[in-house]
């Protein structure tokens, strides 16, 4: 009778945790993925002048990693390899994409998504996307605009096109632009001026954030902004940009609501802090740091009210949430935003040498914290991983296989993710302007052509014509370059990544 009723019990428990989504190996997960966050933006990474008590929050109660890696130091590449598993550089048109660009992943493909998707999981995005739409360049926005996200392994998708400062402006509630009036329809060119729209180099009188001279961003005003491309028609559905952050956070919610009996992903892509930085109001002034500052601060509110939302759905002990960039800092990427002009000391690179763009570490090492109440244990680690192999990963916590020939450059990191191991990857190649090679505390940069300081941003690239040969562990701010003390260690790093780039593959 007892044996009978416990029994019962168990089934009973097993039932519930799966109607509820408590089953264990399905866990709901959560990827935060903000954009040109530096590793030393957050008081939880020793960023001194802006406190981010929420995101601090998630770091203290959870794993945060001080050796995580986006894999490239630009965005569309990084959000590439973290979908596909696949190193960006081995595709040609992986680099920074127009806001018109045709979709770059290939339907079919095994993605993070579509792999979550076998397992069982609701999978949505929302924010920033990046990696194209349609298949090609002269695409109508006013029909289905499609292939895009629902093609490559989401189930929900509601997005901007590609970055806050390209055209067009618009939100995209699945396949379709949000708030399109037919009677005005888009039009959008990266060629040439169309329609009658003020542009920022005709009429700066019109502008409330100044575009830098020399950086572009002074095509078509919207809302205030110059941006890079030009657009007409659609006005009803331009976003303003003071409610880019509260838009995405109300759908992030209602995604979680509508799935929260069954296991989901949330793909949750913020705009901060890239430029145009045009916060909330409540936050405008509110770092003393200039706008930049500002949106660090709406950053982390939004991530504290993600995670309020999950407590007040009973969700929060059964949700992994990861935390990322998706690369490094920059200050000045376009407008006069007082990121420059007020930084009061702030570090946005910590203690690393460079910034989005470049070579040295700050343009992949970014902020990574793992949270998961209950099954990872705080901590800190040194482990040395990477956003492309979040699909190897994720798919050993569902249990899922996939193909040999995909995501050929994801190796599971589930241990290390998780605070069981020390250790993940021993080799990574970084890309930004240049190419580097990590292999335990060595870096290798190889040589390149080129301004050694990039104009407008002021970040150092890392390129140099001879080779940089930097020790990690001693010097992580890759000051002394030892390459002409250590020519073996140069030669054999050089000739591995070599092999890695004409291997095709990095996964046996
Ligand atoms: C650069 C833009 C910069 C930003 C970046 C993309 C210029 C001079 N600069 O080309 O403002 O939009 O592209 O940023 O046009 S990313 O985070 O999406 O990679
Ligand atoms: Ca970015």
């Amino acid at each position: 009778m007892i044996r009978l009723s416990f029994t019962c019990l168990t089934v009973f428990v097993l039932c519930t945790a799966t109607v509820l989504g408590q089953s264990r190996d399905k866990p709901n997960i959560i990827i935060i993925m903000t954009d040109d966050l530096g590793y030393g933006d957050l008081s939880c990474y020793g960023a001194t002048r802006i406190q981010t008590p929420h995101i601090d929050q998630l770091a203290r109660h959870g794993l945060r990693l001080t050796n995580g890696h986006a894999t490239s130091a630009t965005c569309t590449p990084s959000r590439y390899a973290l979908m596909t598993g696949q190193y960006p550089w081995r595709r040609n048109g992986t680099g920074i994409l127009p806001g018109d660009a045709a979709l770059i992943i290939e339907p079919g493909t095994t993605t993070l998504p579509s792999m979550l998707q076998k397992a069982g999981y609701k999978t949505g995005i929302v924010g920033k996307w990046h990696l194209g739409l349609g298949t090609t360049v002269e695409k109508n926005w006013n029909d289905l605009v499609k292939p895009g996200p629902l093609e490559v392994g989401f189930d929900y998708s509601y997005i901007f096109p590609a970055t806050a400062d390209r055209v067009p402006t618009v939100f995209l509630d699945n396949q379709r632009v949000v708030a399109l009036d037919s009677s005005d329809p888009i039009h959008v060119s990266y060629k040439n001026k169309i329609g009658t729209d003020p542009t920022g180099k005709e009429h700066p009188e019109l502008l409330k954030l100044l575009s830098s001279p020399g950086q572009g961003h002074n095509q078509t005003i919207v809302n205030g902004i110059g941006r890079i491309g030009y657009m007409s028609g659609g006005k009803a559905a331009r976003w303003t940009d003071e409610e880019l952050s509260t838009t995405f956070l109300a759908k992030a919610k209602a995604f979680i609501d509508t799935n929260q009996r069954h296991p989901f992903f949330l793909y949750f892509a913020l705009t901060e802090p890239h430029v145009p930085r045009m916060p909330a109001t409540m936050f405008k002034g509110k770092s003393g740091l200039g706008l930049r500052g500002d949106a660090i601060l709406q950053l982390d509110w939004t991530v504290g009210q993600l995670r309020q939302h999950l407590v007040q759905l009973g969700l929060e002990k059964n949700t992994i949430i990861l935390f990322t960039s998706d690369n490094g800092p920059v200050l000045d990427d376009g407008y006069q935003d007082g990121a420059v002009t007020q930084l009061q000391g702030h570090t946005p690179a910590g203690i690393l040498r460079g910034g989005k763009y470049s070579a040295f570490e700050a343009g992949t090492r970014v902020p990574w914290i793992m949270y998961w109440p209950g099954h990872i244990k705080p901590g800190v680690s040194d482990a040395l991983v990477c956003q492309v192999d979040l699909l190897h990963s994720l798919a050993r916590l569902t249990q899922q296989s996939f193909g040999k020939e995909d995501a050929p450059d994801s190796f599971d990191a589930w241990d290390a993710l998780t605070g069981k191991s020390a250790k993940a990857r021993s080799v990574l190649v970084e890309q930004g302007g240049a190419f580097a090679l990590v292999q335990d505390n060595w870096k290798y940069i190889e040589p390149r052509k080129g301004p050694a300081i990039l104009e407008g941003v002021d970040i150092e690239s890392g390129y140099s014509e001879v080779p940089q040969l930097y020790d990690l562990t001693h010097d992580p701010r890759e000051q002394t370059n030892l390459a002409t003390t250590h020519p073996a260690t140069v030669k054999a790093l050089q000739a591995l990544l070599e092999q890695i780039r004409m291997a095709g593959r990095t996964r046996p």
